[in-house]
């Protein structure tokens, strides 16, 4: 169309392409033509709301221009490109990090000050988009920053929740959940498409015929269909244009009415359907490691991967390419086994609707995915009932059953006459109702399987996936270790850090390159140099305890030791331990004699995390900390030695706060429970010790930044501590005992699953450690620099390169230099 226009029409779209220059000027203009235009409003009616909506539009206009760009360029060069697909995408807030990526935020924050606002109070009004639950969902967004930066031709795939994680606040202590009212104000993250809509189908029946030239064919018709409608969140990266895209997708009726019957007056009726179709994408549903087989979630995976596939293959049929080209033009990533349909929905596109014939579409199906496992837990371990798939997905089903066959009769040619290996290996689980497991029928349809930290990848070669490994060999398993995006998690949550850091290594290349933190440590030596460093923890440790008096009205000391411990509530990850060495830890200081106290290091206990709202036990664990705390914060004879902190409401822009603040995290899962975990590595890329168990990449944490800089303890048996803990509850000396015997009960009657009973004497001595260790603050904070040196290889730019290189076989595509 364009080479139709003449050169004057031309002209003008050079002239008015552009959005206003990045400087001051620029975005005051903007911001002021936002406020009048885009808000309606007046020079006398800008509140820090309208600041924000204002900056934000104007950050956002910059951002479309460079997706634009991007994604002409990745048109016309036309590269492999890689989908992500996750249920889960926890972004937090994004104005910030857009004017950090774009390198703007100088400039607006002057820009913005002039009009009258301050930058932070902007940033504030932001709410969280928090499309997930935890580690899984935040992985995402840290693996999305580190496409966009790294160039590559990438594109998320995830549903727009109307309805993020459920907010929490206490009531006497126990955890309440309220809904997230997320979109409640316009949000200038996304742009809608609602030219892009995808017919979904559930339900109908399956029929056969014979096509013309005598093949029998199997078409899925009827049953009931919604739309999928796309909404489109840019992705910027660091220091390049490459801006990519987050495609989420919203479920909406495929008809507004139903006009019979509104007009006969059953206008409830008409709107009905509308109702239903909506639920789909309602709300994300709160469980983290963590399986409910609910039949709305079935839906909301196929709707997903249905909608997200038919959006590839519509692009990918642009080229007029073979089908056989296709995994040389497309890889999809499967984020856990939550979209293993699609490997089931390709195949029946495939061999229905494109007439290839089975053998030629499963080839094409297995090289273009790839699946990474994020869990052994087993009440994590995705199955449906067969019953659920046949009815909502009939023809799904016969795919999986004839997936299934195939793979079995090969098994059995491997393995003749061991029945055991079939039932151990096929994709049905034989039991009443039948099951699909889907984390089977995941790595049979993928050409290569990993696991998220070195622990792991061995643990699922030995326990889950060991019967495949032995079956496929093991060059189909990998391990990718996680990692975290720098920008986010020190460059905009520790600007302080940040700052001293380009200062100290004279460019702000690290941002891009984490390995040349390794720099930082001839600066260890530097007694200036360390002093500035602890300086800057303290100012974190400063607004931090700020925050806690704002929210929970507790006074910390922020001299404290600092000690954190937040992310979800588990039974695996032991918050329950936690919880009791700080009981321990109160009985040892009322034992103490004057004398004695002197040497005691203070301590600031904090906790956060949400709980799934159905998981009991994890909820009595928030009451137990929220008793504690209560207790210890009032007893006066303790003064500022210990005190006890529940920050509800833990979310992405919290640990913004937190994070830069902790002087010692835990990560105290049961070995072998945790895959991997990415808060240790946000903790000690800002300079936090690590207490840990010898889990996930904790271990590897350990074999960069050395033994003197973290403190992992080892399983010892029982110890005598702990019973004396135990009695301190069951007295009542933490509020009624009896509300808090079913979790006790989860430590005695043999039934100690996650071991806290072996490991609280080992736990209590490497908490002895660390505050022996914390009295010399000069040593400290040498541990500390090194701590941040070390931690080049967790920057989730190394993981998104493994995966390219390994995996994907993707290429970076520069859409212009700088
Ligand atoms: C998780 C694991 O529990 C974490 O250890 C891991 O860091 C994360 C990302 O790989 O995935 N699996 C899960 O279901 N939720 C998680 O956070």
């Amino acid at each position: 169309e364009r080479a139709k226009w003449s050169k004057e029409t031309l002209a003008l779209w050079e002239k008015y392409g552009a959005s206003e220059p990045v400087d001051k000027d620029g975005f005051q203009k903007s911001f002021i033509r936002h406020v009048t235009t885009t808000l309606a409003r007046s020079s006398l009616n800008v509140d820090n709301f309208s600041a924000y909506q204002a900056t934000a539009h104007t950050v956002r206009d910059r951002l479309i221009e460079r997706w634009n760009v991007t994604q002409q360029a990745h048109t016309l060069k036309d590269p492999k490109r890689v989908y992500y697909f996750s249920l889960e995408f926890l972004l937090g807030r994004s104005l910030d990090n857009a004017l950090l990526n774009l390198d703007l935020k100088e400039q607006f924050g002057e820009g913005v000050k002039e009009l009258g606002f301050r930058m932070e109070d902007v940033l504030e009004q932001e709410v969280d988009a928090a499309l997930g639950n935890g580690g899984l969902g935040r992985l995402a967004a840290c693996y999305m920053d580190s496409l966009a930066t790294l160039d590559y031709p990438a594109w998320g795939y995830g549903l727009r929740y109307t309805y993020g994680i459920f907010q929490q606040r206490l009531k006497d202590g126990y955890q309440m959940e309220f809904p997230d009212y997320w979109l409640n104000f316009d949000n200038p993250w996304e742009l809608q498409r609602l030219d892009i809509a995808i017919e979904i189908r559930f339900g109908g029946s399956v029929s056969k015929y014979t096509d013309e030239n005598g093949h029998i064919r199997s078409r899925w018709e009827g049953g009931d269909a919604v739309q999928a409608v796309a909404y489109d969140v840019p992705i910027p990266g660091y220091g390049t244009k490459n801006c990519i895209n987050i495609r989420l997708w919203s479920s909406k009726p495929k008809r507004q009415f139903d006009l019979s019957r509104f007009n006969e007056g059953e206008y409830e009726q008409a709107v009905q359907e509308q109702m239903k179709a909506e639920n789909i994408t309602a709300v994300l549903y709160p469980n983290d490691n963590h399986m409910v087989g609910k039949e709305l979630r079935l839906k909301q995976q196929y709707f997903w991967v249905a909608a997200s596939l038919s959006d590839i293959i519509r692009r990918f049929k642009k080229t007029e390419r073979d089908w056989d080209q296709f995994p040389e033009k497309v890889a999809i990533q499967l984020n856990d086994t939550h979209p293993t349909l699609a490997i089931v929905e390709l195949q029946r596109i495939l061999v229905d609707e494109e007439g290839l014939n089975w053998d030629d579409a499963w080839d094409i199906v297995t090289r273009t995915f790839a699946f990474t496992n994020h869990t052994v837990l087993p009440e994590a371990m995705e199955k449906w009932p067969v019953p659920m798939v046949e009815y909502l997905l009939p023809r799904h089903m016969q795919i999986i059953f004839d997936v299934n066959l195939f793979f079995l009769q090969k098994v059995e040619q491997q393995y003749p006459n061991d029945r055991d290996v079939l039932a151990r290996m096929s994709i049905i689980e034989e039991a009443t109702p039948q099951f699909v497991r889907m984390a089977h029928l995941a790595v049979v349809g993928s050409h290569r399987v990993n696991g998220v930290a070195a622990l792991h990848s061995n643990l699922i070669k030995t326990t889950i996936f060991k019967d495949f490994v032995k079956y496929f060999g093991a060059d189909k398993f990998e391990n990718k270790t996680n990692g975290i995006t720098p920008r986010r998690w020190l460059h905009q949550a520790n600007p302080k850090l940040s700052e001293l850091i380009t200062e100290a290594l004279g460019h702000k290349k690290w941002l891009k390159d984490l390995n040349l933190l390794k720099n930082l440590e001839q600066h260890v030596k530097n007694k200036d140099f360390r002093r500035r460093w602890i300086a800057v923890k303290h100012s974190n440790k400063v607004r931090l305890a700020e925050y806690i008096k704002s929210k929970t009205g507790i006074d910390v000391n922020p001299n404290s030791l600092f000690d954190v411990q937040v992310k979800r509530i588990h039974e695996y990850k032991r918050q329950f331990m936690n919880i009791l060495g700080v009981i321990h830890r109160y009985h040892e200081l009322k034992s103490l004699t004057p004398e004695e106290r002197q040497n005691v290091v203070p301590r600031v206990v904090i906790f956060g995390g949400k709980a799934a709202p159905g998981y009991y036990i994890a909820k009595l664990v928030i009451k137990l900390i929220n008793n504690v705390s209560a207790v210890v914060n009032a007893d006066e004879s303790i003064e500022d030695l210990l005190k006890v902190v529940f920050i509800p409401d833990y979310n992405v822009s919290l640990a913004e706060i937190i994070i830069p603040a902790s002087d010692i995290s835990q990560h105290i899962s049961t070995a072998g429970t945790e895959a991997s975990g990415t808060s240790n590595m946000k903790f000690v890329l800002n300079g936090g010790l690590i207490l840990g168990t010898v889990d996930g990449a904790n271990i590897e944490i350990h074999e960069e930044i050395g033994d003197d800089n973290i403190f992992l303890y080892r399983n010892v048996p029982i110890d005598p501590a702990l019973q004396s803990v135990i009695t301190s509850i069951e007295t009542g000396n933490f509020g009624d005992a009896r509300i808090f015997s079913p979790l006790i009960n989860t430590l005695t009657f043999g039934k100690d699953y996650y071991l806290i009973s072996d490991d609280f004497g080992s736990y209590l001595d490497a908490q002895k450690l660390v505050d022996e260790a914390y009295k010399d603050q000069d040593d400290w904070s040498k541990k500390s620099i090194l701590c941040t040196a070390r931690m080049g290889f967790f920057s989730s730019d190394r993981a998104i390169r493994e995966y390219a290189e390994q995996i994907w076989e993707v290429k970076p595509v520069p859409v212009q230099p700088e």
